[in-house]
């Protein structure tokens, strides 16, 4: 396999409140990436009309998930931050995507079919086709890392067959055009740590979710201190108390989504954090997540807030991320082209 530049590309969607499990599953690697490697972050706008969204809701969302990557320690000067739409490549190449991808690949893809519910027929080819608009957004930019949470892993397994296929079907052009026996790196999924799937804290077998209409389901990352302590107080447990082992936790979903949030909170294990609180009853446990909680949350709403306030700013440096992201999309898209046999400018 060629060598690629490392490189770390992922997105977030602007559709509604972030909260802890888009910070701690995703957000909180982009953040530490960031010193070992060159990041490319980007508010997935397209993938957020996949289903239906206000205008003026969807335009703040986009502000908003961009202060929060600001927010959370994300250089946006030394790496690049954008939102999708204002690079139009992320489109065109998913067009040669969805002509690569095949229909029994995405016929598989879980994320659709809990989607688009019962209602099937009624659900937007966008959402259909997400997986190969989101092998696009970082085969664009030749991407080899993507820091995600675990409910990607499948949209990323589907980005690496699609690349492996661009590359075996177009072999010999790619040779021809210099590119050796691979265009396309295969991308890795990065899902590491305690937290890659934080369940919701009504329910430990449901994901969090920005969707969840029960807004106690998740501690958003605008939630102000009385918010989070409520909700981590009213979180669901069971009456046992903590055990001091892993293996104590099998089989209570909503112990261990509050252990394992801890943890990643704490930048500890959840043994580490067994081993503090095995044994202690959830009263005391909720207390000490409670200040964890907010200690780690309240500075980064706060700085949100300041951001948002000033929209010509966040804007400002979409426009700026969004040129620099062109730069390099624009260069693969001309690559792309050639090598399909396209006839270009
Ligand atoms: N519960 C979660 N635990 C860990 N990681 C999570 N992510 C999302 N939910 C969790 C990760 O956050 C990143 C951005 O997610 P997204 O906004 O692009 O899409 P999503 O997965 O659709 O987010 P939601 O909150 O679940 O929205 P809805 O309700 O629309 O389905 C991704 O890396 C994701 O893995």
């Amino acid at each position: 396999m060629a060598a690629f530049k490392e490189l770390v590309f992922s997105g977030v969607q602007p559709t509604g409140n972030l909260h802890l499990g888009n910070y701690l599953g995703a957000i909180t690697k982009f953040v530490a990436l960031q010193e070992t490697h060159d990041c490319i972050y980007c508010v997935v706008d397209l993938h957020a009309i996949t289903v239906p969204q206000d205008p003026e809701t969807l335009r703040s969302s986009i502000r908003e998930v961009t202060a929060a990557f600001i927010a959370c320690g994300i250089d946006p000067k030394k790496h690049i931050v954008f939102n999708q739409s204002q690079v139009p490549e992320h489109a065109e190449l998913a067009w040669v995507f969805n002509c690569v991808a095949r229909l029994g690949w995405l016929n598989r893809m879980t994320q659709f079919k809990e989607k688009a519910g019962k209602d099937r027929e009624n659900a937007s080819v966008g959402l259909y086709a997400y997986p190969a608009l989101m092998a696009a957004d970082i085969l664009v930019y030749r991407a080899t890392h993507v820091p995600v949470g675990e409910d990607q892993k499948q949209h990323l397994e589907l980005a690496r067959d699609i690349a492996q296929k661009f590359n075996n079907d177009l072999g010999p052009s790619i040779a021809a055009h210099g590119f050796g026996e691979a265009f396309f790196p295969q991308p890795e999924p990065l899902i590491q740590g305690p937290a890659t799937r934080v369940m919701s804290l009504r329910d430990g077998t449901k994901k969090m979710s920005k969707s969840d209409p029960s807004d106690y389901s998740r501690i958003n990352l605008t939630d102000d201190a009385d918010a989070i302590a409520q909700k981590v107080r009213k979180a669901k447990t069971d009456p046992e108390p903590l055990p001091s082992e892993e293996a104590g936790l099998a089989a209570r979903p909503e112990a261990d989504n509050l252990v394992g949030i801890y943890a990643a909170l704490s930048d500890a294990s959840r043994e580490d954090v067994l081993r503090q609180f095995g044994g202690a009853q959830f009263s005391t446990f909720k207390a000490s997540l409670v200040d964890l909680a907010v200690a780690k949350l309240g500075p980064i709403g706060s700085e949100m807030k300041r951001l948002t306030a000033d929209p010509a700013a966040i804007d400002a440096i979409l426009a700026d991320g969004s040129e620099r992201a062109s730069a390099i999309a624009r260069k693969t898209m001309d690559s792309v082209k050639d090598i399909l046999g396209f006839v270009r400018r």
